[in-house]
């Protein structure tokens, strides 16, 4: 199937559609025979949805988010480019950096976008090159590529290829930061951070290490735990659920939930919505990544949503992107 240039298009056959939201901006919608979903739009190449094979959202969206460009909306996969949460850079970049702000184009240099590799996923190909004003509050060459996957069995994958085009090497800090629905922020936690040391944001960003077995939830939190495992687990209890996040290239992880106060400060969050969210990024934060001309850098998340007591058979297997 051609889409041609964001055309209106679907194929049952190809699990791909392309739609338009109500801005205009295009939207790939990836489908799996069984029934999973995953919706990127090219507004900041966000995945604003990933469903199961019942059509349950396993990503969160705020009630309150607002659906209109530059702003990235509050919730889905957000890309964090070139500068990712506060750590790292200062200055005159947007916050998170630009590229969750940009309309992305789809990658020309990967056709037909709907190529089925292997038959076992569906995949999309997204571009992100500078423009000229970004050019001026960040002036380097860079190509973003962007594939997200959505497999057989509805397991998400996003693969970030960012390259220096020419001129001087750059430095840059990055993060998927990925707002996962959960039942109830009292009845979650992560494991696979223990032991680790953080840097949390709530105490200028001063390095602590964890103590607990695993990490629950009682009040605000908003760290980056540095140099972590692959493979991170989020276990809701009350949906018997776990996210099985696994990354390559990426060695930090940003955890954040804003809790009761903090949210009530922020227009395109509802007061109560932080029992249902919590945000754990695969991220390259605590130190920059530098890219001499030519040079290429890759990150790789994959995302499982499992039955919880599937979920130890999920842990051993490293990142299959
Ligand atoms: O560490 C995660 C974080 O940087 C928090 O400090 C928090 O503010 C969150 O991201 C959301 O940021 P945003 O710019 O999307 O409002």
């Amino acid at each position: 199937m051609s889409m041609g240039r964001f055309a209106n298009s679907t194929d049952p056959r190809s699990g791909l559609e392309v739609v338009r939201d109500w801005n205009g901006v295009a939207q790939v919608v990836l489908r799996s025979p069984k029934g999973a979903s995953a919706r990127v739009s090219l507004h900041g190449g966000q995945v604003v949805s990933w469903r199961n094979d019942h059509g349950e959202e396993l990503l969160f969206t705020s009630s309150k988010a607002i659906f209109k460009p530059p702003n990235a909306m509050r919730g889905g996969i957000q890309m964090c480019f070139p500068q990712s949460m506060q750590f790292g850079y200062s200055g005159t970049l947007e916050r998170h950096g630009f590229a969750r702000n940009r309309i992305w184009a789809l990658d020309d240099e990967h056709p037909p976008i709907n190529h089925n590799d292997n038959a076992s996923k569906v995949s999309v190909d997204l571009i992100l090159k500078p423009s000229e004003d970004d050019l001026k509050c960040w002036p380097h060459c860079f190509e973003f590529r962007l594939r997200v996957s959505l497999s057989k069995v509805g397991d998400l994958s996003l693969i970030s290829r960012i390259r220096n085009v020419n001129g001087k090497p750059f430095s840059f800090s990055f993060a998927y930061h990925t707002y996962l629905s959960v039942s109830d922020i009292s009845e979650v936690r992560i494991e696979g951070l223990e032991t680790l040391d953080y840097l949390d944001n709530l105490s200028h960003k001063e390095r602590f290490t964890e103590q607990g077995d695993a990490i629950t939830f009682e009040s605000e939190v908003d760290r980056v735990y540095v140099s972590s495992p692959n493979v991170v687990a989020v276990l809701d209890h009350e949906k018997k659920q776990s996210f099985v996040i696994k990354k390559e290239g990426l060695p930090d992880v940003v955890v954040w939930n804003p809790w009761e106060k903090k949210s009530k400060t922020m227009v395109d969050f509802g007061d109560e919505e932080y029992k249902q969210m919590l945000c754990v990024d695969a991220a390259a934060v605590e130190r920059a990544i530098t890219l001499k001309p030519g040079e290429e850098w890759t990150g790789k998340l994959e995302l499982s949503a499992v039955s919880s007591t599937n979920c130890s058979d999920h842990l051993d297997h490293p990142v299959s992107i």
